[in-house]
């Protein structure tokens, strides 16, 4: 019996060590969220390998997080994009193809992503654009935002909107949302709608830093680097028009487009001169810098308040946009400057920091990670797949496709109008105008990165085709409800305009 009091303490220090799991378990609060989007962001940054893009803070949540080299959107346009994100849906499940629209027009008792976190418990909170806003006409207001998704709601407007506006530089006259428009302006950070959000954000955190016994959920929908391309003065001095490169090649790039696939560009693009070219480019780096000032702010906050050891942080923007390739500016193209996102995902303890996945994945996948990685209840019809796997083991496949969806024509929903799907799997980009009618686009990223070679007509690709068209065929099948049943908006609601107003 000698051994007895060895046991005896054995025994007690497992029921001290259980005891301290036990209590720590129930200490252990589930994960908080911050959401960070910007609007009309490509991939014009540090982190995924611009040459130009002075973006640290950006780069830094990519270093303490996962990268995604190939993320997609599902619909190359605000909100039908971030419908699809918030709610888990392709667009053809929430029947929201164009702006100005909300999916509780179509598919109402839906729980959207947000909502799902404050069914248990969650605190939620929105500052700026998460839903569609004109911009910058909604500015300060709640854009076609969704109430129930929300427990508080916050909508700065800056001098960007109040006051610059008669400054800005425009193709068009009085326009600027939907057209190339940019200011250098004279006043500071602190000043501006984005600025001003980030403090709101902070000033959101402290308060959450206060309430321990309730996780949150934080959206940060910043504006730019959205049209007009405002942003201060300092941040345009960062990026010489002069070092601002020119698309060459052009037209011979777009002999081998069909029509549906440069059917984004403006007329008036043609008062672009290679001099303005430049300034706009310049315009659109200096408000990506200027953005990701703002979420360094948010982000500089969260580790102030002892928060980010706690606190999942995801990094995207709603689509990609163009800058001239393909002859093309802005977004609504199906070519992977305007499909393509940044996405990069901070997770402690669920992630492994700094490692990249490369398996193509979307926006639409967001919705089942984030629910999966707080234990949050996800609606059981979800279309997109749960990346949480990837963060841990960056090899992992996944479904091992993006799709993308954009509408062409110019009737309402009868004649003439029809969709293009784009495939983008680890190689290829295959793309069908009309199921194939309005034109086909294969691009191999092993050797054409930029897509600048169709081998659509090619013989010697037939047979890459036709498999690449059964998954494509596979993949849009996969877009609509169980049900079959399409939800479709009341035509009197269908807004017209196909860009961004
Ligand atoms: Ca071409």
């Amino acid at each position: 019996m000698k051994l007895a009091p060895v046991l005896h303490v054995i025994l007690f220090l497992g029921v001290i060590a259980a005891g301290v799991d036990a209590s720590s378990a129930a200490e252990k609060q589930r994960p908080n969220v911050l959401f960070i989007i910007s609007d009309d962001l490509n991939n014009f940054l540090g982190c995924y390998g611009d040459p130009r893009a002075k973006t640290p803070n950006i780069d830094r949540l990519a270093e303490r997080g996962v990268r995604f080299e190939r993320a997609y959107c599902q619909y190359p346009l605000c909100g039908p994009s971030r419908n699809s994100m918030l709610t888990g849906l392709y667009p053809n499940s929430t029947g929201i193809h164009a702006n100005q629209q909300i999916f509780r027009q179509t598919i109402p008792s839906h729980h959207s992503l947000s909502q799902a976190f404050r069914l248990e418990g969650y605190f939620a909170a929105r500052i700026g654009k998460l839903y569609h806003y004109n911009v910058p006409k909604s500015v300060g207001t709640n854009g076609h935002d969704d109430p129930g998704s929300w427990e508080l709601e916050l909508n700065p407007a800056g001098v960007d909107r109040l006051e610059e506006e008669p400054k800005i530089f425009t193709l068009t006259p009085g326009q600027f949302g939907g057209t190339l428009s940019w200011f250098a302006s004279p006043k500071g950070d602190d000043q501006h709608t984005d600025g001003m959000m980030a403090i709101d954000a902070e000033w959101v955190l402290e308060r959450c830093a206060q309430r321990k016994d309730r996780p949150f959920f934080l959206a940060v929908g910043y504006f730019r680097p959205h049209t007009p391309y405002v942003a201060p003065r300092p941040y345009f001095d960062e990026y010489p028009v002069s070092e601002m490169p020119l698309i060459e090649g052009v037209a011979e790039d777009q002999a081998d487009v069909p029509p549906p696939g440069l059917a984004s560009y403006k007329r008036e693009q043609d008062k672009l001169t290679d001099e303005l070219r430049r300034e706009c480019k310049q315009a659109y780096y200096a408000s990506i810098s200027f953005m990701d000032a703002q979420v360094g702010r948010v982000v500089d906050s969260l580790d102030r308040l002892g928060l980010a050891d706690n606190t999942i942080i995801v990094f995207t923007s709603d689509h990609g946009y163009h800058m001239g390739e393909h002859g093309l500016w802005q977004k609504m193209s199906l070519f992977e400057e305007s499909a393509r996102v940044p996405l990069l995902i901070v997770a402690p303890g669920a992630a492994k920091a700094g490692s990249v996945v490369t398996a193509p994945v979307g926006l639409i996948d967001l919705y089942p990670t984030l629910t999966e990685l707080c234990g949050v209840t996800a609606p059981d019809n979800l279309q997109g797949q749960s990346l949480a796997p990837m963060l841990q083991d960056s090899s992992i496949q996944g479904r091992g496709w993006a799709l993308t969806q954009v509408r062409r024509g110019r009737g309402r929903r009868a004649g003439g109008a029809f969709f293009g799907y784009s495939l983008r799997t680890p190689r290829w980009r295959y793309t069908e105008w009309d199921e194939g009618r309005e034109g086909r686009e294969l691009y191999d990223h092993q050797s054409d990165p930029n897509e600048i070679t169709n081998l659509a007509g090619d013989p010697a690709h037939e047979a890459t085709i036709a498999k690449l068209s059964e998954q494509l065929h596979e993949a849009v099948q996969s877009t609509y409800p169980a049900s079959g049943q399409s939800p479709e908006i009341d035509p009197g609601l269908w807004a017209p305009n196909l860009t961004d107003p």
